[in-house]
């Protein structure tokens, strides 16, 4: 079966972690403005948006999974509500090293942070910090843990511990599998770090150039600019979106509270929403109070074209990570012997070939596999060929 992945939401406390999480997943976690409100990790099920291709075979689909909404398909996927991290977690502080283990089982991470500066570096409220500081803290947080993974294999090869012909790419791997790494990988990253490969002669700057290569390449990471709904918050988006230092880092405007309160509503049988949508349409009765919420959210909504949650997920999973949606389909319709219809989108990773989706749909399918068809055009497709985003493929086997 195709892999779930699971996208992990991280930050130091009170910047709306919890408050994402539940908007995401509908879920009832705690919420409050004081730090620490979350300690053990939750994983929920939230959803991304893949538009669906039964349309353009005139068809309705019957999703296995998820459901669709008016041509867009809510495919699930696993998101991670982790504890707040604050400076110096590596070495133990606040609820320190536990919470860089549960990161640990995360394909990539959205980094919520306050923008509008109402919580210091521990989550306590202040006022005028700056969201500059925050995203650089996780990012050393993240470099220094893995720079002491990164050391324990280095002393693990100068130990001569391991096997003696073993390279010091197959210890690094060794020691930081965690990661879900390679020593072909390592390899790269070495090569690239351009330090050579005897350890004795790197040096700390080397070290900590050659951790970070590896977080980047392991642990993909995109800020969420949470509480955009506060105008200091969309003063600093403004700053910082224009700041050349910044422009490497994906940075998506959020408020975790629209999207909550859209959903809540919409529960509620007040308005209609679709997760995701840069409009919402009023269905009942409501108080001038919920009016005036409304408004402000629809303010939002023509200001950033979305509340930043949905879109946040899937910029973290589908450009940041790679990975493709894709549609098993049959070349003679998109139904099934069951009757159903494109039932299921696999999420697969980045740059899968036609086999390699055939081996993630079973092994014997990835072992019997003679070439794909693209249901689109009937058009043949062989053993290498790259899977696109939402491509509808068959796979003929020879079972
Ligand atoms: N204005 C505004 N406030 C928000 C938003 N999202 C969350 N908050 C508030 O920020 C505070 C902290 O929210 P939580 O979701 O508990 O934060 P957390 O990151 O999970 O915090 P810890 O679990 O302590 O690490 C709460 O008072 C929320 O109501 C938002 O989009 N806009
Ligand atoms: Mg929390």
């Amino acid at each position: 079966m195709s892999r779930s992945y699971r996208i992990g939401l991280v930050g130091k406390p009170s910047v709306g972690k919890s408050t994402f999480f539940n908007a995401a997943t509908m879920n009832d976690v705690p919420e409050g403005a004081y730090p620490f409100t979350t300690i053990d990790p939750s994983v929920g099920e939230a959803y991304v948006r893949v538009e669906c291709a039964a349309p353009e075979f005139e068809e309705a689909c019957t999703p296995n999974v998820g459901y669709c909404d008016d041509g867009m398909r809510f495919v699930p996927t696993k998101l991670v509500d982790v504890a707040g991290l604050i400076p110096g977690a590596h070495e133990g502080k606040g609820l320190g090293n536990q919470f860089l283990t549960d990161l640990n089982e995360t394909d990539v991470l959205i980094h919520v942070v306050d923008f509008s500066g109402t919580t210091d570096a521990e989550g306590e409220p202040t006022e005028g910090h700056d969201p500059r500081e925050d995203i650089a803290f996780l990012e050393d947080e993240l470099d220094q843990w893995y720079l002491g993974v990164l050391e324990k294999g280095i002393e693990r090869y100068e130990s001569g511990y391991t096997t003696e012909d073993d390279a010091i790419e197959d210890d690094l791997a060794e020691q930081m599998s965690a990661f879900k790494t390679t020593a072909d990988e390592i390899k790269r990253l070495i090569r690239r770090a351009e330090v050579g490969f005897e350890p004795a002669d790197w040096d700390d700057t080397d070290r900590l150039d050659l951790a970070r290569a590896i977080r980047k390449a392991t642990k993909p990471l995109i800020v969420a600019a949470n509480k955009l709904d506060t105008p200091e918050g969309q003063a600093h988006y403004e700053a910082i979106t224009n700041d050349p230092d910044y422009e490497e880092l994906t940075i998506v405007p959020c408020s975790a509270h629209a999207e909550k309160a859209l959903k809540s509503a919409e529960k509620a049988g007040v308005v209609d929403y679709r997760p995701g949508d840069d409009e919402f349409e009023i269905i009942g009765e409501i108080s001038d109070e919920q009016a005036a919420g409304l408004e402000q959210i629809r303010e939002f909504l023509d200001a950033y074209g979305a509340t930043g949650v949905q879109a946040a997920l899937e910029t973290a999973l589908f450009d940041e990570l790679g990975v493709i949606p894709v549609f098993p389909g049959g070349a003679n319709g998109l139904g099934n012997e069951r009757g159903e219809v494109l039932p299921d989108c696999y999420l697969i990773p980045p740059e899968s070939t036609a086999e390699d989706f055939a081996y993630s749909l079973h092994s014997d399918i990835g072992d019997g596999f003679l070439h794909a068809i693209d249901c689109r055009t009937n058009r043949q497709l062989g053993a290498e060929y790259a899977v696109e985003p939402r491509d509808v493929i068959e796979i003929v086997t020879t079972n």
